[in-house]
């Protein structure tokens, strides 16, 4: 392994960066959760994780600061994550590195995650005087129907290793200007960048001032025990999290017997169509975008790519020279597009997955392993995979950087091969003909949450609402007025008469 690429070199700017964001020593030494870069993957840090009582005491100060922050004017709330948005502009090039350091990210894209957070936090200042509700009409003489929008509660965030940071400021700069504070659990592979992240909020904090509360925000590192703790805590009403299936299907569940609310951000099988009419070159960029970026570990990565067959063959061999000649390579030693896998587990999946797809009749191009930094860093070579039918590991979201090239004859059955996947997170399609543009958006079209026109599946900007239908878990985050599942609704009957007419003409004349 070259000198450059040791672990002491990434410890030492692990801890730099860390004491620079004012970490903690103690945070991130001595504890008994060793943290792994995956550039080496080698420890390049030492957390401790919380017991399930530092969970439920966390949340009981939480709630605490909920009694208050609720009372706190939306605006003024809003001032907060203006802060905290200009204490993130000035570490973005510190978090956006630890980003890189510690989720193994190429540094456009962990100086993008950062941006992401940002512009969240200048979506929700602007939202923070904009948390609005309706009058309506009512049927009685001399009253008044509107309905109001109030804090819900402390909202619980479970997130993931591949955007470490960004989807905690989804959830916690809406949920802050709503009046709800924040428990976080970051993925237990990436608490480093959270416990930045904290350090980064607390500074927002400090130059607040006094009516800011203890507890509007905190990080507890921990395996599954602390997620338990605030999926079964009737004091958290919200709970988003983020992650696999199988997570979620627990998380909602668990969360739907105490009647609280999941937003549920779970797996995708992102599928794009190129039609007869698409622009191919453009396509082949989309395409490589999509299905390699961030090493393929985005919940939103292009996995099906479903082409017609007028234009399949073509396609292919284009793609093929991209796949063939794509740079891979340590995300802080090179300007290589394609970082390393997050561990062993996620090489040893993608293996299966391929495996299982050549069983099943398929063609793989790629998918071998690259030797970067010696044999606990897992680089791959992204796989394209032509496949006779969408069978096997096709259905299934594999988080590694594997496209399946599938071949069709007309619009619907393309449709159908895209919707006939358990997961409906983000799909695209690639065409100039307007009239199969429109029927892709369609009543009939695609089933997910997100379909986009002539770019692939994957980098949604956040003033959308993010996220997707089926298996994915139904949540929305982010933009557009995902905001509502922040708060709780109130309707309010208003009488101003002096008389008392019941709705539906119902007499009770006592
Ligand atoms: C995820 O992978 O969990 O749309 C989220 C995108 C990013 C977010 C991905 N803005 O790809």
């Amino acid at each position: 392994m070259p000198d450059t690429l040791s672990a002491a070199s990434l410890r030492d700017e692990t801890a730099a960066i860390l004491r620079q964001t004012a970490v903690a020593e103690a945070e991130f030494g001595g504890g008994g959760r060793s943290v792994r870069s995956p550039i080496t993957g080698e420890a390049i840090a030492s957390v401790r994780d919380s017991t399930a009582d530092e969970a439920r005491e966390a949340i009981g100060r939480a709630h605490a600061a909920f009694l208050r922050w609720r009372l706190v004017p939306a605006p003024r709330r809003g001032e907060l994550v203006r802060l905290l948005g200009e204490e993130l502009r000035a570490h973005k090039e510190l978090l956006g590195r630890l980003v890189t350091i510690e989720a193994g990210k190429v540094v456009s894209e962990g100086l993008g995650e950062v941006q992401e957070m940002i512009d969240i936090c200048d979506f929700a200042v602007g939202l923070s005087r904009q948390l609005y509700g309706l009058t309506l009409p009512s049927e009685r003489a001399d009253h008044r129907l509107q309905e109001q929008w109030h804090p819900a509660g402390v909202v619980g965030v479970i997130s993931a290793f591949n955007f470490p940071v960004a989807v905690w400021s989804w959830n916690a700069a809406l949920a802050l200007v709503c009046g709800d504070p924040v428990v976080w659990k970051p993925s237990e592979k990436t608490p480093l960048t959270a416990l930045a992240t904290q350090a980064i909020f607390r500074k927002a904090v400090e130059r607040f001032g006094a009516d800011a509360p203890d507890g509007l925000s905190t990080v507890l590192v921990g395996d599954a025990s602390v997620g338990e703790a605030l999926v079964d805590d009737g004091r958290v009403p919200v709970v988003s999290a983020t992650g696999s299936t199988r997570m979620g299907r627990a998380v909602g569940q668990c969360v739907a017997a105490r009647f609280g609310r999941a937003i549920l951000e779970l797996g995708g099988n992102n599928a794009s169509i190129v039609t007869p009419s698409a622009d191919l070159d453009l396509t082949l960029r989309a395409v490589a975008f999509g299905a390699m970026g961030t090493a393929g570990q985005r919940c939103t990565t292009l996995r099906r790519l479903i082409v017609h067959e007028s234009v399949h063959d073509a396609l292919v061999a284009k793609l093929k020279r991209v796949y063939e000649t794509i740079s891979v390579g340590s995300p802080t030693q090179s300007d290589a597009l394609v970082g390393p896998l997050i561990d062993r587990a996620a090489f040893e999946g993608m293996q299966k997955a391929l495996d299982a797809a050549k069983a099943a009749g398929g063609t793989v191009v790629g998918g071998e392993r690259v030797d970067v930094a010696g044999e606990d860093a897992f680089y791959v070579r992204p796989a394209l995979v032509t496949m006779p039918a969408q069978t096997g590991p096709v259905v299934e979201e594999t988080f590694a950087p594997i496209l399946y090239v599938l071949k069709y004859r007309d619009l619907d059955e393309a449709v159908a091969l895209q919707n006939g996947v358990p997961q409906g997170l983000s799909s695209s399609i690639f065409a100039t003909d307007i009239r199969e543009v429109e029927r892709f958006l369609s009543a009939a079209g695609s089933d997910c949450g997100i379909a986009n026109v002539n770019m692939g599946p994957s980098g949604a900007e956040i003033g959308g609402a993010f996220g997707g239908e089926k298996e994915t878990g139904g949540g929305r985050e982010s933009g557009s007025d995902a905001w509502k599942a922040y708060m709780r609704r109130q309707t309010n009957a208003v009488n101003y008469g002096r008389s008392l007419p019941l709705a539906q003409g119902v007499r009770f004349d006592v």
